[in-house]
């Protein structure tokens, strides 16, 4: 078998204890070096403070590791040749050796498989704002409406059509919840604008929708847990709204495509909103890391 879970994440799980995965494609892609390796370290900590064991997973050499070593973070901060892995591709880089970072969705299966079952990140892929034109949606949502994962998360990334990609939400069957909040968050911005039907408030009743989850058994399908970054560390929403619509032009006329769209945009942000989105999406990841270790402990302490 090529996937190889980590002593750590292995007994833990097997013990009942908390366990928090954690996707690479963000360190790899989605942040600037060397930053993106302190954050790789920062997040696995704050998990741990939060009392669960993270599990950051990556494709290294060919073999799915769930739970990161510290040469595997090194490795998939630093490397520039590593790939970016959406589910699709796991079984191409397993055969060929291939070193991958993973997405939301090739995260979310490994996960699943290793039997975790919350996983924090920062913006979920979605459903592009050209999809009349380009059909781009992320294969992150089909993904997650077939696996039981509680994913937490700061809404998808407002560089995405928000309402569209909440309609596809609808369509594939997988619950979103609003956590503290009755609006779907916008990923750098507290609020889309876009309402959510549920609201919870505290991790004992995410955990309870968890298990209520299991308890109407099959079809499995994933749970999206919408976080807001706190409003006094969102990017302007001024300054959001100009610098995206640059950013899409731009990608546009550079004929930016694919798998290459979603860091294109990101990195735009970053340097043409002198580093502010970089900073409100670390804080967006941080928020949903903690929360997602809160999340994780209420669940596997048990109750009913
Ligand atoms: N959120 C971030 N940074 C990222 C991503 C999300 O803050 O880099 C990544 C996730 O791994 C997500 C992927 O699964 O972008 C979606 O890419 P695409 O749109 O190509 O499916
Ligand atoms: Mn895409």
């Amino acid at each position: 078998m090529s996937t190889q879970v980590s002593e750590e994440v292995r007994e833990a799980l097997h013990e009942g204890r908390p366990v928090v995965a954690l996707e690479s494609t963000i360190i790899a892609h989605g942040l600037p070096r060397p930053r993106n390796l302190t954050v790789a370290r920062e997040l696995e900590a704050l998990v741990r403070s939060g009392g669960a064991v993270p599990a950051t997973i990556a494709v290294v050499d060919g073999v799915a590791r769930v739970g990161l070593d510290e040469g595997g973070l090194v490795r998939i901060a630093e490397d520039p040749a590593v790939r970016k892995l959406g589910h699709r591709d796991l079984a191409p880089a397993l055969a060929t050796g291939a070193t991958g970072a993973t997405t939301v969705s090739a995260t979310a299966w490994l996960a699943d498989t290793a039997g975790i079952r919350v996983f924090a990140t920062g913006g979920l892929g979605g459903v592009h704002r050209e999809w009349t034109e380009t059909q781009d949606e992320s294969a992150d949502l089909r993904l997650l409406s077939r696996v039981g994962i509680t994913v937490v998360c700061a809404g998808v990334k407002s560089i995405l059509d928000v309402p569209a990609t909440l309609q596809r939400l609808e369509t594939l069957g997988v619950t979103v919840v609003g956590y503290g909040t009755e609006h779907f968050p916008g990923f750098y911005l507290a609020s889309s604008g876009e309402p959510v039907d549920w609201t919870l408030r505290t991790p004992e009743e995410v955990a309870g929708v968890i298990r209520a989850k299991d308890a109407l058994g099959e079809p499995c399908a994933g749970l999206i847990v919408a976080n807001p970054v706190p409003e006094a560390e969102q990017l302007d929403p001024a300054l959001h709204d100009r610098v995206l619509a640059q950013g899409a032009a731009a990608a546009k006329e550079k004929g930016i495509g694919g798998q290459a769209v979603t860091p294109f945009l990101l990195e735009y942000l970053m340097v043409h909103t002198d580093g502010a989105s970089l900073e409100a999406n670390l804080a967006a990841v941080r928020g949903n890391v903690r929360l997602g270790a809160r999340i994780a402990s209420a669940y596997a302490g048990g109750g009913t």
